[in-house]
């Protein structure tokens, strides 16, 4: 059957207000933009007349400007989940106009198949190709579009020329069933493909093509500077002493590695270590330093889910496809996340914290107890699940005004459970197989700077010592608290609450 080939705008006039739309993409690589953008001047349009115009909004993880940007401004978001990184959303969010479910990505898909967040009524889909029999071929990122191509009543396909055909066969689409008829997910390695190269949906359901030429809304990183530097030598120099000790076995294991510039330092100083083998990804984005060390050689494989490059490492890789084909995989979330596959595999996860406690707590997400950041992303599937669990963080924040460690964290998103190494610029916290009492003496020797450890060990002199996490509750937050009074939480003064 031929396509209805149309506008952004008829397209973006499929959409009514109270619909919910699930999207490609994946921070933000292969996310829509171009009906998102027709979307916001729809809803800027019924906003003067009086009208109500809001939609829901579910995808895979952070979208660019043009959708999760734009549509905040206009204030056409009623709902969204999962993890975004946009500024005007972030404060949308924090002035109480838009309701976000940060939840995990691997849950993602499958909470919308439950059933637990609505109807999805139009799936928009960035393809570098579609056939007439039904196939959609993904740009740069699986995230949950097979989900929502299957659910929703109508398809969109964004036709997106800035995307090479060369992307087709990049992709590996797979979506379990559900309980209770779900198998194992039968990835034994980062290289096993388990499905087809395309989504298979139902010619008839894509209610319309819309061709564009927009290019990926890369975000840029600020280059390495001494301090990320310092934390990825730190991150290089304890995974190098625990091979050799054994602890990871002589053929490495896969790693994962979160969004950032401390994530592209911790890439790069492994790359320069050459007594870490040439070693494979199972992680959820693939940044440049990726790239750059499956060129030469020092990363065999990239299992992820998006490529999330600048655009001109992207144009790179489609041109260099017969070198990169056999070395890279996109997944669905539900599978580049998998909490299955990444215990059975074995990965070494690596995020950023924005706080950790003494007891090995860690606050991704929530500045101040209440103002969300980001989200909570991919960093609790895989550090959950890891054979070593890392986190990273500068030792303070704001020139010196926020120590990243404290004895409370304000938000809770990974537990002293699942926690097992904090490593700062100052150094490394090993926190496995110690007690609470432990960790707290490793975290402040190690990790604090040296600005806050006498504060933190001051803090601990407060509680009784001995219970199996010493606490002084009236105090635990005293640090933020000084921090939200003075602005600087070296002025805590811990005898007012004695
Ligand atoms: O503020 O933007 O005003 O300069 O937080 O901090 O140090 O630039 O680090 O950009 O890597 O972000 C945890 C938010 C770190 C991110 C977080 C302030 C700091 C700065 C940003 P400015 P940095 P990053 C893979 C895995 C959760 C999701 C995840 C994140 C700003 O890594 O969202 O891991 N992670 N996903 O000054 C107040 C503190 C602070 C603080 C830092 N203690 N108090 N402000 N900041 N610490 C990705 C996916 O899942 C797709």
């Amino acid at each position: 059957m031929a396509f209805n080939y149309i506008s952004a705008a008829e397209a973006a006039s499929l959409i009514k207000h109270g619909y919910n739309i699930g999207l490609s993409g994946f921070t933000p690589a292969g996310t829509a933009k171009a009906v998102t953008h027709a979307l916001a001047e729809i809803a800027e349009a019924e906003h003067a007349k009086g009208n109500p115009f809001q939609v829901g909004i579910f995808t895979g993880a952070s979208t660019g400007d043009a959708c999760d940007g734009i549509l905040s401004r206009v204030k056409a978001i009623r709902y969204r989940a999962p993890y975004t990184t946009n500024a005007d959303f972030r404060k949308a969010v924090n002035n109480g106009e838009i309701a976000y479910n940060d939840i995990h990505l691997s849950q993602m898909a499958q909470e919308v198949r439950y059933g637990f967040m609505g109807k999805v009524n139009v799936a928009i889909i960035e393809a570098c190709e579609v056939t007439e029999d039904g196939k959609i071929y993904l740009t740069a990122a699986g995230g949950i579009a097979p989900t929502v191509c299957r659910l929703a009543d109508q398809i969109i396909v964004e036709l997106n020329a800035a995307h090479s055909k060369n992307a087709m066969g990049l992709h590996d689409v797979y979506e379990p069933l559900d309980p209770p008829y779900r198998r194992e997910i039968p990835i034994y390695k980062p290289s096993d493909r388990i499905g087809k190269p395309y989504i298979q949906v139902d010619p008839k359901k894509i209610a319309g093509v819309v061709e564009t030429n927009w290019p990926d809304e890369a975000r840029s990183f600020a280059d390495a500077d001494p301090l990320t530097d310092k934390i990825g030598q730190n991150v290089a120099d304890f995974l190098a002493a625990d091979m050799k000790r054994g602890i990871i076995p002589p053929t490495f294991l896969p790693l994962q590695s979160g969004v950032g510039n401390i994530a592209n330092a911790v890439l790069g100083a492994l790359g320069r270590d050459k007594t870490i083998p040439p070693f494979e990804m199972y992680t959820e984005v693939i940044q440049n330093s990726v790239i750059g060390l499956i060129r030469e050689g020092r990363v065999k494989f990239g299992s992820a889910c998006s490529l999330t490059v600048t655009n001109d490492c992207l144009e790179g890789i489609y041109n260099d496809m017969d070198f990169f084909r056999d070395k890279l995989v996109l997944r669905p979330s539900e599978i580049s996340n998998s909490p299955e596959v990444v215990r059975r595999l074995g990965v070494i996860s690596i995020n950023t914290a924005i706080e950790a406690d003494l007891y090995g707590n860690v606050n991704s997400t929530h500045i101040g107890g209440t103002k969300m950041m980001n989200g909570i992303g991919g960093s609790g599937d895989f550090t959950r699940n890891a054979y070593i669990s890392i986190f990273t963080c500068p030792s303070v924040a704001k020139e010196g005004k926020i120590s990243a460690i404290v004895p409370m964290v304000s938000h809770h998103d990974h537990t002293e459970h699942d926690v097992n190494i904090i490593i700062t610029e100052q150094g490394v916290a090993d926190l496995r197989g110690k007690s609470p009492k432990e960790r707290a003496q490793a975290i402040i020797e190690n990790c604090a700077h040296p600005d806050y450890k006498n504060i933190l060990w001051d803090y601990l002199k407060l509680t009784d010592g001995k219970a199996q996490t010493p606490q002084a509750v009236r105090a635990a937050l005293g640090m933020h608290a000084e921090l939200a009074k003075s602005g600087d939480m070296k002025n805590v003064d811990w005898a007012l609450y004695k």
